[in-house]
């Protein structure tokens, strides 16, 4: 029996893995894609967690890894070539380091989007203190990206080679701008170079959202302006 990756081909934290992927050349998975719109969650999908979110893997023994994070560092470790967390102790804990600020960053963006964005509204009592709050905490995670970024000039965010934090930031800020219309924030030049760079890589080719879900979102800047410095 092979691995299954169950995902959502667009969301945020099922992209990090797909982002990835495609970077590691890893071809011999198994995918099975839910779609948002045949009615969310899918019946499968909650018998596999009862949080009901993706990305979920099936190793080959048939334990369930339910969190993207768990995910990317198995992989990893099942495929350690080429590396993708860093060659030295000073560079893993750059990767964590970034890879804790992304996350921070995906969840906050994520209460931004459910309490403020008409995507959510409906489904779900909508905040405007808590959204901009949210928002604000956002921003904060990329300017700390930023200076993370900034602090050691290299090509990619954790040193010269592609890691497991590049496919991770990517996932998240092509998710804010190509789904919900938030560009970068004035002020963040290197992650803007490196996004920029980055988006160029055939792994970050965007994928395509649903129609009715991307009419929704595009309103998500205008309920909520950001805070800038
Ligand atoms: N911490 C989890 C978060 C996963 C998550 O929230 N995934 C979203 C899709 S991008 C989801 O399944 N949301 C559905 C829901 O919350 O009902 C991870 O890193 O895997």
């Amino acid at each position: 029996m092979s691995m299954t990756l169950y995902e959502l081909e667009w969301g945020l934290y099922p992209r990090r893995i797909g982002i990835y992927l495609a970077e590691k050349g890893i071809t011999d998975i198994d995918r099975i894609a839910f779609e948002l719109l045949a009615g969310w969650p899918p019946p499968e999908l909650k018998q596999l967690s009862p949080l009901a979110t993706v990305p979920i893997l099936r190793t080959e023994s048939g334990m369930l890894i339910r969190s993207s994070i768990a995910i990317l560092e198995y992989l990893e470790e099942r495929f350690p070539s080429s590396d993708m967390l860093g060659a030295t102790p000073e560079l893993r804990a750059r990767t964590r380091e970034l890879v804790a600020v992304i996350d921070e960053a995906a969840l906050q963006f994520g209460i931004w989007c459910h309490k403020g964005s008409p995507a959510f509204a409906g489904r779900e009592e909508q905040s405007r203190e808590a959204a901009t709050i949210a928002a604000d905490a956002y921003y904060g995670r990329l300017r700390m990206l930023d200076t993370l970024a900034s602090e050691a000039p290299s090509t990619f965010l954790a040193g010269d080679g592609v890691t497991i934090a590049d496919c991770m930031a990517m996932a998240t800020l092509q998710f804010a701008e190509k789904l919900y219309g938030v560009p970068l924030p004035e002020g963040c030049a290197v992650l803007r170079d490196w996004y920029d760079m980055f988006s160029q890589r055939p792994s970050a080719a965007a994928p395509s959202y649903p129609e009715p879900l991307l009419a929704a979102a595009q309103g998500l800047p205008k309920v909520c302006p950001p805070t800038l410095p």
